[in-house]
């Protein structure tokens, strides 16, 4: 009890109110695909939490988005909430140790946590070459995940270029990039989009925290309660859609009435996310609600399959 009054009076000293938090909490409950029923026992997840698994974070290539998208711009409180229910003992981003300090942390990290941590992977791993096209402290990416990965108790890749390559691995693909899942041979939970939305990732691991496991995946690996249905049917323009009103322009008038924007391109049909739904940014918005065609970043290599952007398919 006294954990969880200390838990609200830290919010509290944030700005963040009860309420705050709860409608955070509600949020998240939905997007995980449970009831309202779930919402005090996720806000004690937070609150209380029973355990704080220890996470090992390893960056390869990408741009960080991924880490700034989940520690930065969702709330002003949800870096702390995430360091409330994980323990992250190695996070290049974030951790103050660098040089030899930083992997002599990881090495300790991967010993006293071998077979329990979990290992979140941003970034795709570089393959020709030796893994030439990427290295950190004079190791390739790939030897890197060969080393950390198998001793892991799960691995999330986070981010369309972990799960499947992204813009490093766009043609011609000289680094001979792949998403960490095709580089090992090995099945890892997916999280994509460029970036995804940190909702993806907190709703995997309250899941794996509250009900005790990971949750169901479809054949890629990506969690079905973000990744089932695509953008176009959860979409609230597709009755412009079906009634043929499309944005020819922006700037239109067809644009300001809100028109559906699959001739500016959208991707919103062979798009599997949950973006309408989850929405970024304490739920403000999201690409097709500010009026921008969705451009499918979270597709298996979107950079070549889903462009030209901005042109009906
Ligand atoms: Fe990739 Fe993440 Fe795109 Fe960037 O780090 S999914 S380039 S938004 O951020 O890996
Ligand atoms: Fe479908 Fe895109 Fe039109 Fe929405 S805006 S209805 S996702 S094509
Ligand atoms: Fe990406 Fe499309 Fe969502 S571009 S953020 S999957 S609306």
């Amino acid at each position: 009890m006294d954990r969880e009054k200390q838990f609200y009076e830290r919010l509290e000293g944030k700005g963040v109110t009860r309420r705050d938090f709860m409608r955070y909490c509600a949020s998240l409950t939905a997007a995980m695909g449970l009831s309202a029923a779930y919402v005090p026992k996720v806000a004690e997840v937070f609150a209380a939490p029973k355990q704080r698994p220890p996470v090992i974070w390893l960056h390869f290539g990408e741009c960080t988005g991924c880490s700034e998208a989940m520690l930065r711009t969702m709330y002003p409180y949800a870096d702390e909430l995430v360091l409330e229910i994980l323990s992250v003992e190695y996070h290049e981003t974030i951790m103050a140790a660098a040089g030899n300090q930083a992997e002599d942390q990881l090495h300790a990290a991967m010993k006293k946590h071998a077979g329990k941590y979990i290992c979140v992977v941003e970034g795709s791993v570089a393959t020709k070459f030796n893994g030439g096209y990427g290295k950190v402290a004079g190791r390739s990416f790939l030897e890197i995940a060969k080393e950390v990965v198998p001793q892991a108790a799960a691995t999330i890749a986070i981010g369309s270029c972990a799960s499947w390559g992204g813009i490093p691995a766009a043609k011609p693909n000289p680094g001979g990039y792949k998403g960490v899942g095709d580089a090992l041979g090995k099945k890892v939970i997916n999280i994509p989009g460029c970036p995804p939305n940190p909702i993806n990732l907190i709703g995997t691991i309250v899941n794996y925290l509250l009900l005790g496991k990971l949750p169901a995946l479809d054949q890629k690996g990506r969690p079905t309660f973000a990744y089932g249905q695509t953008i176009h049917d959860q979409c609230p323009r597709r009755s412009h859609f079906e009634n043929e009103e499309f944005v020819e322009e922006f700037g239109s008038e067809e644009a300001s009435l809100g028109y559906c924007l699959y001739k500016m391109g959208c991707r919103g049909p062979e798009t599997y996310n949950n973006c309408p739904v989850a929405k970024f940014n304490d739920g403000t918005s999201w690409p097709v609600q500010a009026g921008h065609p969705c451009i499918g970043c979270s597709e298996p290599d979107f950079w070549d399959t889903m462009t030209p952007f901005y042109e009906e398919m």
